[in-house]
């Protein structure tokens, strides 16, 4: 498999809270290092994508597809709150940018209104707390740099994703860091910024051929991540058109979303399905859920797959509670790719989490093993 990677994605490097400590941040580049230096040693092939020397119209075409994905506000907040606080002295130019106090604005759309300031505050640091939801997303001097790398390197694999036409349903994978589906329009969170998943939606349609059809593209978003994928559910919570089918850890982080009562709403209902496990399942556990995560996106027969993909579902990993083992991926990606449903579909596997760094670059690889064992069985 083709695995895209951006040497921009390792600016960002953060302080987090975890627990009541401040600690450098799980979340970190060091992350993308193990998996690269693993997969070079794999039949997979790595390509390097470097987003700040790509051409101006890739970068219109990204700026344009973010924008759909997030507000105005935000995106300028992202972008320039770090230069602003280091230019007034707030912070040193190495350290993270963490909000001091939060409006008690909801997490999802669907609460919208019940405490949304109508305007951004003024304040610096209120401003800081405006636009984040917890304290596992603070800013660093090259969050920005590397979030845009991370979205583009989720754009450049629907271009590949699009405009394939081999025999073999395509299949790439894009290392993203920062990672995405905690990130609502309008709120980092979670260690994520731009949500890479909604970017990759809306660029599967952007590229997509017959443009024509492309705004009702059925696009199947399949969340492995230990955690729910809140803002990705968010985001497509009315939409018909784009399917959220997650497993995750019941009653983890990020707490108040992944119930299994949540399936859309509007045009939406149906559209929308959770499936949270409770702490210590295993992979019989998890192979049950996955099959009927896949036997839901088989009855919405989508055009595309995207697979928002973390690796914290690792027995060892210290942000899950689940029992996978480095194996147990093999099976999981087996499963995934072989399915009647998918066989045929181009897929995207997108990087989110996944934080037992001495394992990491052999869980990925064992993943993509298993995804290609199904593509030499056929
Ligand atoms: C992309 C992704 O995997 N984001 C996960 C962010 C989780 N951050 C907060 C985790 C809180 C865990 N509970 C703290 C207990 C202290 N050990
Ligand atoms: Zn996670």
């Amino acid at each position: 498999m083709l695995v895209l990677t951006d040497p921009s994605t390792l600016h960002h490097r953060t302080t987090e809270l975890l627990g009541s400590k401040l600690i450098p941040a799980l979340e970190c580049p060091e992350r993308i290092e193990a998996i690269i230096t693993a997969v070079q040693d794999s039949s997979s092939q790595i390509r390097t994508i470097d987003f700040e020397s790509s051409s101006e119209s890739d970068k219109a075409v990204l700026q344009e597809l973010i924008q759909k994905s997030h507000d105005a506000d935000y995106l300028e907040f992202l972008g320039n709150v770090h230069a602003e606080w280091v230019e007034r002295g707030l912070i040193e130019s190495t350290h993270t940018i963490l909000p001091e106090c939060f409006p008690l604005q909801r997490m999802s759309r669907s609460d919208e209104g019940t405490g949304k300031l109508t305007h951004p505050p003024k304040d610096i640091f209120a401003r800081t707390g405006y636009y984040m939801y917890d304290m596992s997303a603070g800013i660093s001097e090259g969050t920005w740099r590397s979030a845009i790398a991370s979205a583009n390197l989720a754009v450049q694999a629907a271009k590949y994703a699009t405009s394939h036409h081999g025999s073999t349903p395509f299949s790439i994978m894009a290392l993203c860091r920062p990672p995405g589906h905690h990130c609502t329009t309008r709120l980092a969170g979670g260690y994520c910024y731009i949500n890479n998943a909604v970017v990759a939606a809306y660029a599967l349609r952007n590229f997509h051929a017959a443009a024509s059809t492309a705004n009702h593209l059925k696009i199947a978003i399949l969340d492995l991540d230990f955690h729910h994928g809140n803002g990705t559910q968010d985001y497509f919570y009315k939409d018909n058109s784009v399917l959220y089918v997650s497993i995750h850890g019941l009653d983890e982080y990020p707490y108040y979303s992944g119930a299994s009562t949540e399936v859309g709403e509007g045009e939406g209902e149906g559209f929308n399905a959770n499936f949270p496990l409770p702490p210590g399942s295993t992979i019989d556990e998890y192979s049950k859920a996955l099959e009927s995560a896949l036997a839901r996106i088989d009855q919405f027969n989508p055009a595309y797959l995207i697979v928002s993909l973390g690796f914290d579902t690792f027995h060892l990993d210290p942000l899950g509670s689940f029992k996978i083992e480095t194996d147990d991926y093999r099976q999981i990606a087996n499963q995934v790719r072989s399915h009647h449903a998918l066989r045929n579909i181009p897929s995207m596997i997108l990087l989110e989490g996944g934080y037992a760094l001495d394992r990491l670059g052999t869980n990925v690889c064992t993943f993509l093993q298993g995804w290609e064992d199904t593509e030499q069985a056929e």
